[in-house]
């Protein structure tokens, strides 16, 4: 099980290489790996386990925040329908590609955070609104899925990691909060 020790702090080379890809079939490792940062997410969205372990919630977590370079991310959107529990988006990626993305850009109002990056870093991080990515699941199966929105953010953040890319690289140093495309969609 991971806990909040386990995580990569910035600072660290790991979150600044671009990971290796990963082979199939999963080696025993690799199987570790995937289910032990599925895990954390649902740990870390169980308040009472959240608490009892003290994990800092999350939605994504990528390979490279527990100290492996690999293209491995586990996504874990839950849902935000009161009566059904089903995530809206939950997933190990394996091996992320973005294939296409709209032109239209995106940003969360409240920013964004980093289970590697203990400081608060305040700004628009401008991403797509909409992305096709490639990727395979933990049997090596291949996968094109269309995302928008909140998931299509989540998964942007963790694929950036897999390239050595953090959060606060998008912002804006001079003016955090500016658009320059008034097109941006911002999300609540
Ligand atoms: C806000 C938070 C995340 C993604 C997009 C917007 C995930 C935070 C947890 N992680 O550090 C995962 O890499
Ligand atoms: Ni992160």
């Amino acid at each position: 099980m991971f806990l909040m020790n386990d995580i990569v702090r910035d600072g660290d080379p790991v979150l600044r290489a671009v990971a290796k890809n990963v082979e199939f079939p999963l080696s025993d490792e690799d199987k570790k790996l995937a289910h032990d940062m599925m895990e954390y997410l649902e740990n870390s969205q169980t308040p009472e386990l959240s608490e009892k372990y003290g994990l800092r919630p999350g939605v994504g977590l990528a390979a490279p925040q527990v100290g492996v370079s690999e293209m491995m991310a586990a996504v874990l959107v839950p849902s935000n329908d009161e009566n059904d529990d089903t995530p809206v988006f939950k997933e190990v990626i394996i091996n992320p590609v973005i294939v296409s993305h709209s032109v239209q850009p995106t940003a969360l109002s409240e920013g964004e955070g980093c289970l590697s990056v203990d400081k608060d870093v305040p700004g628009y991080v401008v991403r797509h609104d909409r992305i096709t990515v490639r990727y395979q699941d933990m049997n090596g199966e291949k996968h094109q899925i269309r995302l928008r929105d909140y998931p299509a953010i989540v998964c942007q953040h963790e694929i950036d990691h897999l390239n050595g890319h953090l959060y606060y690289d998008l912002i804006n140093k001079k003016e955090p909060f500016s658009l320059p495309d008034k097109n941006t969609v911002v999300i609540d």
